[in-house]
């Protein structure tokens, strides 16, 4: 409709009395704003390998991959990974040929602080890693996105009163970031302090990931999900306590499927906000706002009254926690893969999060599907999602921190269905900045390279590089969608 109606009024205007004022409509459909931050996305366990390289600690992934070699796909795991450890100046390289202008990676916890505490000390070759992999990007004109932590947690934190369940771990984690920016302040722009929260919470009420602890549900990942959030909030204090000056942004990397209503139903809109609710918005609305969004309250203090609990299964926060927590984003870190659309009705275990939600999800037919169950191709939720953070929070900044497309390598550099997902999303980013003014400064593929992919082992791969895990060399190959970015970003970056 619009195109047909340009071609109807453009001539219109030029033929008229008009005609010397006539200036075309600004390209901006073709561009990105100037200084857009093209990127992409790593996480330590992910790419790093070197898992026991001279004093690092244990991870709660090197200890579950190790002890329960089932719980992986083909019984892999990350000890050696993609051997960033040693290769991190190649990953440089090749990320600088495609023309990227930053690059998010994660530390590892335990490469640095062994134990997970600073008082039990550092590892000086653990450190050093961090520093020269920052240092190399800069030398060569790439922005470091920090991510602190990627699911990586210490085990020895783990077996102290449970990681994430544990009422102290929001101190460490806080002692961790201290110890981060005091190194790091003046070199980092864009921190995150923790990615996605909803993710994490999953290992402490099903055993989507490490710690697995399946039997906590409905209970364990409202517990773990009140301490991340109450560990980013004292990291951001800290950070505006004492290294403000370093004019760095931080934010949490959130995620979800974004929901959409099934129909225009009352309840199917009503389900829809509440799967939103349930997803971004249990970490987003108190960073934001400073407590749980009303609907989350509600629902699980009844639902928790209701099976006779004296206390609700979703903690409360202090008065001055909730202070602390409001206003703790300069940005918000937006990860986004797939969408579903959302009806009332009772799923998953019970109790659990999902549960709780009472919603149910199904799948557009016209979204293809990909290797990944849980990811098919719908880049209208990215749209959607950018305009109901607009809308919702008074437009803050976003960086879209991950987006990406798996397949199973059958034919690793041919892989046109990740350039056809790129370049709808990145059409839907550039309409959601033009036509509806969100405020996105930046995306990171997800990801540079194949990797190890958690549960799945090195079966998805989300690389626009291929790696060749049979080859001690680890090597990387162009795949056909690199090419393709490098010309991409080439093509709209000349502003
Ligand atoms: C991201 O999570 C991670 O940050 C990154 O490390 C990872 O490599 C990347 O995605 C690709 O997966 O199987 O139905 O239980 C994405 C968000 C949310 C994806 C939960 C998998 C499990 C769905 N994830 N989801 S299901």
């Amino acid at each position: 409709m619009r195109a047909i109606l340009s071609l109807v009024i453009v001539p219109l205007v030029l033929s008229g009395s008009f005609a010397t004022q006539y200036r075309p409509p600004p390209v901006s459909h073709t561009n990105f704003p100037k200084g857009f931050l093209f990127g992409s996305a790593t996480a330590s366990y992910q790419v790093e390998g070197a898992w026991n390289d001279t004093d690092k600690g244990e991870s709660i992934w090197d200890h579950i991959t190790h002890n329960n070699p089932n719980f992986i796909a083909e019984q892999q795991n990350g000890d050696i990974a993609d051997d960033s450890f040693h290769k991190f100046k190649e990953d440089i390289r090749i990320m600088k040929d495609i023309g990227f202008k930053s690059y998010r990676f994660s530390i590892s916890w335990p490469r640095v602080l062994p134990t997970g505490k600073v008082a039990d000390g550092y590892s000086k070759t653990g450190l050093n890693y961090y520093t020269e992999l920052i240092d190399e990007l800069l030398a060569n004109g790439i922005e470091p996105l920090v991510t602190l932590y990627h699911w990586d947690l210490p085990q020895a934190l783990q077996e102290e009163r449970g990681g994430w369940l544990n009422p102290n771990i929001s101190d460490y984690f806080a002692d961790y970031a201290d110890f981060m920016f005091s190194k790091f302040a003046p070199k980092v722009k864009y921190w995150i302090t923790i990615n996605e929260p909803l993710s994490i919470v999953n290992g402490y009420g099903d055993d989507a990931r490490a710690p697995a602890l399946k039997e906590l549900h409905g209970i364990g990942e409202y517990v773990a999900g009140h301490n991340l959030l109450l560990a980013h909030s004292k990291a951001y204090k800290l950070y505006q306590d004492k290294y403000s000056h370093n004019l760095g942004k931080i934010s949490m990397a959130f995620c979800g499927s974004y929901c959409a209503p099934a129909s225009d139903s009352v309840e199917d809109i009503e389900a829809a906000e509440r799967c939103y609710q349930f997803t971004f918005g249990w970490f987003i609305h108190p960073v934001l706002k400073g407590d749980y969004h009303p609907l989350l309250r509600s629902i699980i203090d009844e639902n928790s009254q209701w099976e006779g609990r004296k206390t609700s299964r979703l903690p409360y926060f202090s008065q001055q926690e909730i202070d602390q927590l409001k206003g703790s984003a300069d940005f918000l870190g937006l990860n986004y893969y797939t969408m579903l659309l959302a009806k009332p009705g009772l799923a998953g275990l019970d109790p659990s999060d999902q549960r709780d939600s009472r919603v149910v999800t199904l799948w557009d037919p016209s979204w293809k599907p990909t290797v990944a169950s849980w990811l098919r191709v719908a880049p209208e939720g990215l749209r959607m999602l950018l305009n109901k953070v607009k809308n919702d929070y008074g437009n803050p900044e976003v960086l879209i921190t991950e987006n990406g497309y798996p397949d199973d390598g059958s034919d690793p550099l041919n892989d046109t269905e990740r350039i056809n997902y790129y370049e709808t999303h990145f059409a839907a980013i550039r309409q959601a900045i033009y036509e509806d003014g969100c405020n996105v400064v930046g995306h990171t593929s997800w990801s540079l390279m194949d990797n190890f992919e958690w549960r799945d082992g090195y079966k998805a791969k989300f690389g626009i590089f291929s790696v060749d895990f049979n080859s001690p060399n680890r090597t990387r190959t162009m795949k056909k969608s690199a090419y393709w970015l490098k010309n991409y970003i080439a093509m709209h970056d000349y502003l």
